[in-house]
């Protein structure tokens, strides 16, 4: 059944759903309705749902077809999108009217929401902001589309063996029928790789690409459905498949196994997600997704285009690429390709349309982050790429790059800066020859940001210092992270929502696409009442934290404590062992306390969550072993507790954040370029100890310092630090008396075999690349300093408050609308409207 729509979104009574769900059980599921088991009548009401979504996505593509306008094209590897049914229920409005249809049916829409595996197609920060931008693209109306892969199995489960170490194993989300999906068998592109490339004229001018291996990349469409608005925009991720079923010459030969690996070969490429951020390794088959992706992605791209029946010319005044991060970069050289080898223009015209297409996104000034291909790699997998980067190179380094560059350099009294140079050039000298990838794609971009201020700041005066001097500063911005406050606020919260709802007598409608309206809760936090119905959903939010983790862990959680959280990727540079010696300092602290100075301390219940990439480090075992001791202290436990939540996701996140009072973002000063999961905490009255680092700066900003607890050394200090720690070593016995007694401790054996932890104890006591000695003193004087705040309820709601009600700013709504109009130049095109 579908229904008519109205401006809501889409208008269903109670009735008319119950049909639709048991329609669908009926044909789409071949069931029978009266035995059918939760997941079943969770496929039926997701069926259900899309029917709903798939009018406006209809009429939405429809109108953007006919209004013709400039579209923006969100390219990214990962999209962490979580669950989709409560999404959508609440973006279409529908979720009470869901609610009691699902009911009469005999099931519980709490239960069916539990059904749905998370689409994890996505490492961290960088895949969840990705996702968070499509809600918000189509709240505002915005004609965006997302592309990406269809990977078959995204991020991997994380299971936790009795030792504490981290096992991995495969995520096959689509081993249940994904509702969320439309296959279009018919929306296909051949993307090539290998085989040669052939020059047909002299200079750079067009090739002849031939050869190789073909593999057909096929489109799997996800609506994307904005809030309070019929405009639902398209995800499409595409999926590799063989051009030919298998190869015919070879399984005519009867060499079948051949035939059928050939096959095999096409369909790994997007088989899974890589787990490693932060870290590259230069593997084929990645570099294979990436061209795959980009290929099929621009093709489809520019067939969009000539629909318009436009002169290629004006490719840019109708399309915006967004490129998120380097790993779409290919996109660049292989759209000079297509103008140059397939359109026929000429090199610099082809050149300076590519260079108003694209846009660039920083995530990161780590250095092992940096993408690099060797070109050896890149000659054989893609010829004529490699040919366009050459040429690149050339052109810009003999027209254009050289001569400006010299005579900047002459300004400056540096004739003849050939380090600069050879800083600039996309090719890295060594062996192998390796492709900068940040180098290439800063040069093929319009404009290029970073994610928050500071990182901003960093990328400009690091990593691409040496093209500010040569571009001007005015090709590089900022556009500070956001989230979506529907899945961060309304569906992660409700009570919450309820609450600021009913508070501020707006429908959330409103203020949930204006989060700047928040700021009228300041006003309530004086108000006692207010403040007790605030408190009183911070605590039933733990306590349904705990009940999660008693049903799936089989722990009993103290719901009386402070909850202190750290969820995010594990690496070293976010600093989760600084977290794990500070609960070991307290511990110890507690154990030399007398029985009745312990009643006095306030409990408090440490989580941590996390995946690591794959073989990575110890910090995990620590964390479970520290957990397995202090757990079982009988003196200490009621006072101290701590968990480490396996399989961490977006799902658990939006059961964690709700039931936060303190969570750590507490990275290396200059190493965050934002985070978002800070944002997240803050928006849920949560509030924040960290470093002066990444949005955390921003944030203070915004709620004010009083309501952040910040520590550790600023920015500026830390290379200073680095450089200290190479050539004038102090022991941390010298450095930091109390650390050093927790090292010894761990060292000691006190939460098993000693020696297991010997490389990231030394870490520490060696080089201390990222400063846990140099912050720690001034960590635990936070974390005392979060003690004595919460000793004062009535002071620390009022905080909680404050900080949730200046948390407008990062709304991944300001965000969008900052690329929109400082990036791309579009506007938004409401779909019934005019
Ligand atoms: C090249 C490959 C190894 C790689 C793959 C994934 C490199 C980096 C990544 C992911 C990076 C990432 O998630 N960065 C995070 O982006 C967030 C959104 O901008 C930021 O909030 C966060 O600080 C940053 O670490």
């Amino acid at each position: 059944t579908v229904w008519k729509t109205n401006m809501r979104g889409v208008d269903a009574d109670v009735g008319d759903i119950t049909k639709s769900v048991v329609n669908h059980v009926q044909t789409s599921l071949a069931r029978q309705a009266y035995n059918l088991d939760n997941l079943g009548a969770y496929q039926a009401a997701a069926l259900s749902v899309r029917d709903n979504m798939l009018v406006n996505w209809n009429e939405t593509q429809l109108h953007y077809t006919r209004k013709a306008p400039k579209r923006a094209y969100y390219l990214s590897l990962e999209f962490l999108m979580g669950r989709t049914l409560d999404n959508a229920l609440l973006n279409l409005d529908l979720k009470s009217q869901y609610k009691d249809g699902i009911n009469q049916l005999g099931f519980s829409l709490e239960d069916l929401l539990e059904e749905e595996r998370d689409a994890a197609l996505g490492n961290g920060g960088l895949g969840r902001l990705a996702a968070c931008y499509l809600d918000s693209s189509a709240s505002q109306d915005l004609p965006v589309w997302g592309y990406g892969l269809r990977y078959k199995y995204g991020i991997f489960q994380q299971l936790i063996s009795p030792e504490g170490n981290q096992l991995e194993a495969p995520d096959p989300w689509l081993d249940n029928q994904n509702p969320w999906e439309l296959p279009r068998i018919d929306v296909n592109y051949e993307v090539r790789f290998y085989g040669q490339s052939e020059r047909l004229s002299e200079g750079h001018g067009r090739a002849l690409w031939t050869g190789g291996q073909e593999v057909l990349a096929v489109a799997y469409d996800v609506m994307i459905p904005g809030c309070n608005t019929r405009n639902t925009n398209n995800l499409r991720l595409w999926e590799s498949k063989p051009k030919r079923g298998f190869d015919l010459n070879s399984f005519n030969a009867g060499n079948y196994e051949g035939a059928v690996e050939s096959s095999n070969s096409a369909a790994a490429i997007t088989s899974v997600l890589y787990p490693n951020d932060h870290t590259t390794f230069g593997k084929e088959l990645r570099l294979k997704q990436q061209y795959f992706w980009t290929a099929a992605s621009l093709a489809d791209i520019i067939r969009r285009f000539k629909n318009l029946g436009k002169s290629i010319n004006e490719f840019p005044d109708y399309v915006a690429i967004q490129l998120n991060d380097t790993h779409p970069t290919l996109a660049i050289p292989e759209l000079m390709r297509i103008l140059i080898d397939e359109e026929d223009l000429d090199w610099n015209f082809a050149w300076q349309i590519v260079t108003n297409v694209f846009f660039f996104t920083n995530h990161t000034v780590l250095p092992e982050a940096l993408e690099k291909w060797p070109v050896p790699l890149m000659e054989h997998i893609l010829p004529r790429h490699m040919q366009i980067i050459y040429d690149i190179k050339a052109v810009s380094n003999t027209n254009t790059f050289a001569a400006r560059i010299f005579l900047q350099a002459v300004e400056k009294k540096f004739p003849g800066d050939r380090e600069r140079l050879a800083r600039m050039s996309l090719i890295e000298e060594g062996f192998p020859k390796q492709v900068r990838m940040a180098n290439l794609a800063c040069i093929g971009s319009r404009r290029i940001n970073g994610v928050a201020e500071l990182h901003s700041k960093l990328v400009q005066t690091t990593i691409l210092k040496d093209f500010v001097e040569f571009f001007g500063v005015s090709k590089f911005g900022n556009v500070t992270n956001g989230i979506t406050p529907r899945r961060w606020l309304d569906q992660c919260n409700p009570e919450l929502s309820k609450l600021i709802s009913s508070t501020l007598k707006i429908d959330k409608s409103v203020w949930l696409k204006d989060l700047y309206k928040l700021k009228d809760l300041v006003k309530y936090a004086a108000d006692k009442g207010f403040r007790a119905e605030w408190a009183a959903i911070k605590q039933r939010n733990k306590e349904r934290l705990a009940h999660h983790i008693e049903t799936t862990l089989g722990f009993t959680v103290n719901t009386n404590a402070m909850f202190d959280v750290q969820i995010k990727r594990l690496h070293e540079y976010k600093r989760q062992t600084l977290n794990i010696l500070g609960v070991i300092h307290r511990y110890l602290e507690l154990k030399a306390l007398t029985p009745a100075l312990r009643k006095k301390v306030n409990p408090k219940v440490v989580f941590f969550a996390g995946k690591a990439a794959p073989a990575f480090f110890k910090t995990i075992r620590l964390i479970v072993n520290v957990a397995r001791v202090i757990n079982a202290d009988p003196e200490t436990k009621d006072y101290l507790s701590l968990y480490f939540l396996p399989d961490y996701s977006v799902s658990l996140a939006e059961v964690l954040i709700p039931a936060s009072d303190i969570s750590q973002h507490i990275s290396t000063a200059g190493t965050e370029a934002s985070g978002t999961s800070n944002m997240k905490f803050c928006l849920n009255g949560g509030l924040l100890v960290g470093t002066v680092d990444g949005a955390n700066i921003e944030i203070a900003e915004e709620v004010g310092e009083e309501n952040v607890f910040f520590f550790g050394h600023l920015t500026p200090a830390v290379e200073d630090l680095r450089y200290q720690h190479m050539y004038h070593p102090v022991p941390v016995d010298e450095a930091c008396p109390p650390l050093a007694n927790v090292l010894n401790q761990i060292s000691g054996g006190l939460f098993g075999d000693g020696g297991v932890y010997e490389p990231l104890v030394n870490t520490i006591r060696q080089g201390d690349y990222y400063l846990v000695t140099d912050d720690f003193d001034s960590y635990i004087r936070a974390l005392a300093m979060v003690d004595e705040a919460y000793l004062d309820r009535d002071e620390w709601v009022k905080k909680s408050i404050c900080t949730t009600a200046n948390m407008g700013k990062f709304s991944s709504d300001r965000a969008i609308m900052d690329y929109a109009q400082e990036y791309w130049n579009l506007e938004p095109i409401p779909v019934g409207k005019d």
